[in-house]
């Protein structure tokens, strides 16, 4: 492995500097440019280098990402983002490598994709953009899309059943589950954390498609919603929301959780649970809670790490290569040859 090695210390960045001098082409007022501005601010705070980071994307309104961030890059074909990224991290597992992705990208064509990524726990991480829509081609339904939802491909409205996508990922294995939206003050925090888990980190990031789908996640993000509408997940502390009036406890007959008041703000009277990201159950069960009956969960839902894809390959590699000395001749010798006349 040629791994990066620098010269002297990376000189701090600022978030000017992950900049690039591409025109943007997202349609004004697209939640990807808060999304875009996040990544940025993210960048210094975690003290990356612009050359030993890599941005992987797929296709899609979203998948445009890599054009607009000053680092590597590499816009690469629909549903196929998971496997470059494994690629580029198997070649230099040095790498910082972000893999950017859509409803549609990441869950309908790269939906195999992105569950072997996931379950073979690469060091990167996967920012999943739904807009619940497939953007770039003008707005068909995708796998996230609601049921009912009408569009050019579902003009009667949509009947599948929707994906969601921190289950699909939960349920591939995913060590770090966390969710956002576009213009939250917090995405900053969740990519932050994302970025400090050594392993496949997967973000839902809900993110408004202004012409296709307005204002689909509005129920939870207009600050008027805010407050009832969002569950702000954080370590060890008790999951509470609307102003810490109400807050989620599991409900010991049916083993479910359920929505408790809470009164002169005595959380463990009501019964609200602490949230562990390690527990895997608990994730599981907030990642499907019906919106509306509950709140949305957000932040880091379940955050657990376990040795990585590359580090099992690199170790494996270094094992079958002791005590031998490498010869291509004799590899290329080995087995079956013959001279064709
Ligand atoms: C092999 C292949 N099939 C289909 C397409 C057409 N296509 C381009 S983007 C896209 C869906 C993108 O949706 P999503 O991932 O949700 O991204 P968004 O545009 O919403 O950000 C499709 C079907 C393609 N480019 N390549
Ligand atoms: S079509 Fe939607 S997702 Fe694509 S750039 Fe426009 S607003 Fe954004
Ligand atoms: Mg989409």
């Amino acid at each position: 492995m040629n791994a990066i090695t620098p010269i002297t210390p990376a000189p701090a960045t600022s978030p000017k500097d992950w900049e690039t001098d591409q025109e943007v082409r997202w349609c004004p007022g697209c939640g990807d440019y808060a999304i875009l501005k996040a990544v940025q601010r993210t960048m210094p705070e975690i003290g990356a280098t612009p050359e030993t980071t890599v941005f992987v994307s797929g296709i899609g309104c979203s998948s445009r990402f890599p054009y607009y961030m000053e680092t590597y890059g590499f816009h690469t074909i629909h549903g196929r983002a998971p496997a470059v990224a494994t690629g580029v991290k198997l070649a230099n597992p040095e790498l910082d490598v972000w893999i950017i992705t859509g409803d549609g990208d990441a869950l309908s064509i790269g939906g195999n994709h992105t569950m072997h990524l996931l379950r073979r726990n690469l060091d990167c991480q996967v920012l999943l953009f739904n807009n619940e829509i497939y953007g770039l081609t003008k707005g068909q339904y995708s796998p996230t899309s609601r049921e009912g939802t009408k569009s050019p491909s579902t003009p009667f409205g949509s009947i599948d059943h929707p994906a969601k996508p921190c289950a699909f990922a939960l349920g591939s294995g995913a060590r770090f589950v966390a969710r956002t939206y576009d213009v939250a003050k917090q995405t900053v925090e969740v990519l932050k954390a994302a970025h400090a888990h050594k392993g496949a980190a997967f973000v839902e990031i809900f993110q408004n498609c202004i012409v296709y789908n307005e204002d689909v996640f509005a129920e939870f993000t207009e600050k008027k919603n805010a407050a009832h509408g969002q569950l702000w997940l954080k370590q060890g502390e008790p999951m509470l929301f609307a102003g810490g009036t109400k807050g989620i406890a599991l409900c010991m007959d049916t083993l479910m959780l359920k929505v408790v008041d809470v009164a002169d703000a005595n959380w463990q009277a009501a019964g609200v649970i602490v949230h562990n990201v390690r527990n895997r159950a608990i994730a599981h069960m907030l990642v499907e809670m019906p919106f509306g009956a509950f709140p949305m969960a957000l932040g880091v839902i379940y955050d657990d790490p376990a040795p990585t894809f590359e580090s099992g390959v690199v170790a494996q590699n270094e094992a079958a290569a002791q005590g031998k000395t490498p010869d291509l001749q004799a590899l290329i010798a080995k087995g079956q040859t013959w001279t064709v006349g």
